[in-house]
């Protein structure tokens, strides 16, 4: 990886991940883009292009003058958003994800790496450990997009040679980019309310089960997979898991630090997206090929975004 480009690195995990690569492998070699106005430290460790994955020609444009190598593709339509324009997260999701293989085989682009999801699951696929070979009959638009495009990459791997990988996020807790649109976001809702003082109205019940990790782990997931020697890799698409979580064990661990935090579940249509997920994945063949292991469990993750949005609180940067 000597240049490198980022789409959708106005959202959630794009935020993160380019501080991480303009780190390690200096701002001058990562470009990042969105379609949104990026956050200063997005300027301060890549240089932000305003970029749509829709427009096909200014992407080819953007990665020959800049002499790409290597793509981190995390633009997309979440879950529930999806489900209240599904055609819309249809032509996001697989148009644009077709938009950069092609601009990345046209244009001798090396690798391409893009996240997956555990919505790629439907209510058939076990609950408990679910392994990455099952049945994949997702019930969201979001879902159809994230197999079509696990497909799609795999795809490119064997017509062209291109090196695509995948991984099969769970629900990310974060606090430095909110998540936008997803199942998953009640999760980090939950965290900013309670360091607000404020009662909280979870969308799901609380009895309800998911696959959750920690940004830090998420960012390492994804930076091992896209450096892991090829010849390692003995599949495209790798399901990563660190924690299985109810709402009510979310709350538990606040509770241990912030007891008067208070919980209440209305559950509206993203319950029944949440229960057509797993509850947890099996993750042996990421651990075993690129040796793959999440360091946060609840409580290390609790504290950590407690003090991070304490922080955050203070310099009046936390917004509902
Ligand atoms: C969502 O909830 O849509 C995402 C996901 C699990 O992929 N966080």
């Amino acid at each position: 990886m000597k240049k490198i480009l980022v789409t959708g690195a106005c959202g959630q995990i794009g935020s993160e991940l380019v501080v991480h690569l303009g780190k390690k492998f200096g701002k001058e070699n990562v470009i990042s883009s969105d379609i949104k106005r990026p956050a200063s430290i997005i300027k301060e460790f890549s240089t932000f292009m305003y970029l749509n994955v829709l427009d096909t020609h200014m992407l080819a444009r953007e990665v020959v003058e800049n002499e790409i190598d290597t793509i981190f593709h995390m633009a997309a339509i979440l879950s529930a958003t999806g489900e209240q324009n599904p055609q819309f997260a249809y032509e996001v999701n697989m148009q644009g994800l077709m938009n950069v293989l092609e601009v990345a085989r046209r244009k001798e682009v090396q690798k391409v790496i893009t996240p997956s999801s555990i919505a790629v699951f439907g209510p058939d696929a076990p609950k408990e450990m679910t392994p990455e070979d099952t049945s994949l009959n997702p019930t969201t638009m979001y879902g159809v997009t994230k197999v079509a495009g696990e497909k799609l990459m795999q795809y490119y791997h064997l017509k062209y040679g291109l090196d695509t990988r995948s991984l099969r996020y769970p629900g990310i807790i974060s606090s430095e980019t909110l998540p936008g649109g997803g199942t998953t976001d009640f999760a980090v809702d939950m965290y900013i309310h309670a360091v607000l003082n404020q009662p909280y109205t979870c969308f799901v019940t609380e009895d309800t089960p998911l696959p959750f990790m920690y940004m830090p782990d998420a960012i390492r997931a994804i930076l091992e997979l896209a450096e892991a020697e090829e010849d390692k890799l003995t599949r495209r698409v790798y399901n990563v898991h660190a924690m299985r979580l109810t709402p009510a064990d979310i709350v538990d661990s606040i509770r241990k630090y912030i007891p008067e935090f208070r919980c209440e579940y209305q559950p509206d249509y993203r319950q029944d997206i949440a229960e057509s997920w797993p509850h947890s994945i099996d993750d042996s063949a990421a651990r075993k090929d690129w040796g793959w292991l999440p360091q946060y469990n609840l409580d290390d993750m609790t504290r950590d975004m407690l003090d991070k949005l304490r922080e955050k609180h203070q310099k009046k940067v936390v917004h509902l």
